[in-house]
C-alpha cells in the first residue's frame, strides 16, 4: 500500500513538472528571484541584500558561500527582536532552504549582509552576487538596487 502511494506521487510529479516556471532547467533545483538591495549613503561600509530562494529539490539545501565584487564579505544574517531591542547576527548553521520550500529574505528578517562595501550601491544599478549552495553549486544572481530605505524589490522596469 505504501509502495503504491509512493508510485502514485511519483507519477503526479512527472505530470506536473512541465507546468513549472520556465526558469526550471535540467538540474536547476535552486531558483533565486527578486534579488535586490537598498541604495547606500556615500561612505557606508555595509549594505544588505534580499532575495527569494526556492528549493525545488527533494533535499534541504544550505547556502554555503557568498561572494560579490562590491564588498569584501557577504554573509547570511538574521534579524531578531529581544526585549524590544533589534539585533542581527550570522544565521547559526547557515541559511537552510528546506526541500520544496521557499525562503524569502526581506527587511527585518533574514538577509545577506555586505561588509566592507567597496562602492556605494546606487539606485537603478545592479551588481553581481554569487551564491554557492551545498548541492546546487554556484548560482550567479544580478542584484537590483532600489532606493534608500525601500521596503521591497524595485520593479524590473527600473532595474538596469
Ligand atoms: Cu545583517
Amino acid at each position: 500500500m505504501k509502495l503504491l502511494a509512493r508510485f502514485a506521487f511519483g507519477a503526479l510529479a512527472v505530470v506536473l513538472a512541465p507546468l513549472g516556471t520556465g526558469a526550471a532547467q535540467s538540474a536547476t533545483t535552486i531558483v533565486v528571484t527578486k534579488a535586490w538591495a537598498r541604495a547606500t549613503p556615500a561612505k557606508a561600509d555595509v549594505g544588505v541584500v534580499y532575495a527569494t530562494i526556492t528549493n525545488n529539490g527533494d533535499t534541504a539545501e544550505r547556502l554555503e558561500n557568498l561572494s560579490t565584487p562590491v564588498a569584501s564579505t557577504a554573509m547570511a544574517h538574521e534579524t531578531t527582536m529581544k526585549n524590544g531591542i533589534m539585533r542581527m547576527a550570522p544565521i547559526s548553521g547557515g541559511l537552510v532552504i528546506p526541500a520544496h520550500a521557499t525562503v524569502v529574505l526581506k527587511p527585518m528578517h533574514k538577509h545577506i549582509m555586505l561588509q566592507g562595501l567597496k562602492t556605494p550601491l546606487k539606485a537603478g544599478h545592479s551588481f553581481p552576487l554569487e551564491m554557492t549552495f551545498h548541492h546546487a553549486g554556484t548560482i550567479k544572481v544580478s542584484v537590483a538596487v532600489g532606493t534608500l530605505g525601500a521596503m521591497q524589490a524595485p520593479t524590473p522596469a527600473t532595474a538596469k
